[in-house]
């Protein structure tokens, strides 16, 4: 980058306050709005841990300055693209709705960035998800308890339970998996011989991080655990009585990365979704739904674009500033038809934190759109006519295909039963996904929901575990650039259409 004597001051002007600024943080703000009063309110708006100011914080500091001019705010009256949304006012005085936020980090982040949260995060993730194996059962002891040789406690070749989490993962030079964990007592060495076939491939999903339960005996030396079983959280199989009857028979519709502003956003394909939602018959496989039945619409994550998010960002963009992106998606739910309740949830090309969870969009944003809108953050659980939803923008998906042998990008479900297996969104700390240490873990799985909705890989799936609907709803991007490089083949302009009573769930494609 060549430095101008106007990116200088803008340095030093950080560096006075005592901030280093990352370079693609400095581009967004040169984009957008470097004066010097801009700067003090990005500076008012940092908290004190930060010591490199990235493209985060400028978008956080920039939500809080950039007006929102009344001209901005789309006239619907005067747009062209619509007929006026097809109404039946009779019809509609037989729906009913009943939508509820019941869990959601908005306004309740307690992260200021200091050390010594991280200990109360973990020690938060690893007592409740020990709960959840304990309900199992088996009677685990403490780590230390296995060490013969401090506490005499374990006999012979008794068999031992305990709870850990996962601190270290290695193959040994002969081939056995060697799992380390560790709990508020202590760590302990365990392994899982090669010749155990069955368990031995079970061992092979054991990921970073996360909390299992282990069976086995210890060794003569009392050191190491030779495991004979492996357990997650998991969910417990249920019979239908215990899922419930339906008592309903109202739609949701599920959809994901709009990317409202990219050059790749699909905007024929997505006003067709518009015009089908608006009683028009332009969808494939739409099979015998009534668009009259659909109640809610759930988005989750990747409404636009966004700006600064990959480098050279700027070059496949269509919108360029990410107000006027966000303006351009509010002027789209405007011709969603009144009687569906819109709820947003945001992705890693929103503007909020890109620390997991992530909280709703700022005010400046909120206010773009029509009232009704339900805003919450990334996850959020909220209940549909008592249907309990999960919602979570999905970014650890990538760690977990990465990490774990047998997952694809074209089968995003799988590593979705994988979350609801370990009870927990982002089981690897560290990896793609960056997690803010909140006391409480919001990431965490404690309730069972009856959906579980994930977007963020832009391919589709649909599938059930254990009762719960597990759905991925693609994306309304084209194949990118970087997409391209990387072989992965989006499957763009879906809708996932959920029967809230029976379950039952239809993909509907706008291509
Ligand atoms: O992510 C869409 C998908 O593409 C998701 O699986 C991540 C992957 N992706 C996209 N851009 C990148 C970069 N720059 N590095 C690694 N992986 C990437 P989305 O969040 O919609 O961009
Ligand atoms: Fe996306
Ligand atoms: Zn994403």
């Amino acid at each position: 980058m060549n430095m101008t004597d106007h990116d200088s001051a803008i340095i030093q002007q950080f560096a006075q306050a005592g901030y280093q600024i990352d370079p693609n943080a400095l581009s967004i703000l040169l984009e957008n709005d470097s004066s010097p009063g801009s700067i003090n309110t990005i500076l008012d708006s940092l908290d004190k841990s930060v010591l490199v100011v990235g493209p985060e914080h400028i978008r956080t500091g920039l939500s809080q300055i950039v007006p929102l001019e009344s001209s901005a705010i789309p006239d619907i009256s005067s747009s062209e693209c619509f007929p006026t949304p097809v109404k039946d006012p009779d019809y509609e005085d037989e729906l009913t709705w009943d939508l509820d936020v019941i869990s959601d980090i908005t306004d309740q982040s307690t992260c200021v960035g200091e050390i010594g949260e991280f200990v109360d995060y973990f020690r938060n993730r690893f007592t409740r998800l020990s709960d959840l194996l304990r309900n199992r059962g088996v009677g685990f002891r403490p780590v230390e308890s296995l060490s013969r040789s401090k506490t005499g406690m374990v006999e012979g070749r008794e068999e031992v339970s305990v709870i850990g989490m996962v601190s270290d993962i290695r193959t040994s030079k002969n081939g056995h998996r060697m799992i380390e964990i560790e709990d508020t007592t202590g760590t302990f060495r365990t392994m899982v011989l090669k010749k155990n076939k069955d368990l031995f491939d079970q061992a092979m999903k054991v990921m970073l991080d996360e909390v299992i339960g282990l069976t086995g005996s210890l060794s003569d030396d009392g050191n190491l655990l030779f495991i004979n079983n492996l357990m997650w959280p998991d969910i417990p199989v249920r019979n239908s009585t215990e899922l419930g009857e339906p008592d309903n028979t109202g739609l949701a519709v599920l959809i994901s990365d709009i990317h409202v502003g990219s050059d790749t956003f699909l905007e024929d394909e997505w006003l067709a979704f518009i015009e089908w939602l608006n009683g028009g018959t332009n969808a494939e496989n739409n099979g015998s739904i009534d668009v009259r039945d659909i109640k809610y619409l759930v988005v989750a994550g990747d409404l636009v674009d966004g700006i600064g998010i990959y480098p050279d960002q700027d070059k496949e963009l269509s919108i360029s500033d990410v107000y006027d992106q966000y303006r351009k998606a509010a002027e789209y739910f405007e011709q969603i038809p009144g009687h569906i309740k819109v709820i947003i949830s945001p992705g890693n090309h929103d503007i909020v934190r890109q620390a997991e969870p992530q909280p709703a969009f700022p005010d400046t944003i909120k206010k773009m759109f029509r009232p009704d809108v339900v805003f919450v953050g990334n996850p959020a659980v909220i209940s549909m006519d008592g249907v309990r939803t999960l919602i979570y923008h999905g970014r650890s998906i990538d760690d977990i295909i990465a990490t774990l042998p047998g997952m694809k990008y074209e089968d995003p479900a799988k590593p979705m039963i994988e979350m609801l297996k370990r009870r927990h969104l982002s089981p690897i700390y560290g990896s793609k996904v960056s997690i803010a240490p909140e006391k409480v873990d919001h990431l965490l799985i404690d309730r069972i929901p009856d959906i579980l909705h994930c977007g963020h890989v832009h391919t589709v799936g649909c599938t059930n575990y254990r009762g719960v609907t597990v759905i991925n709803s693609g994306t309304w991007q084209s194949q990118t650039s970087f997409q391209r490089r990387m072989n992965l083949q989006p499957e763009p302009a879906r809708a996932a259409v959920v029967n809230l009573g029976t379950k039952d769930t239809k993909i509907i494609s706008f291509l």
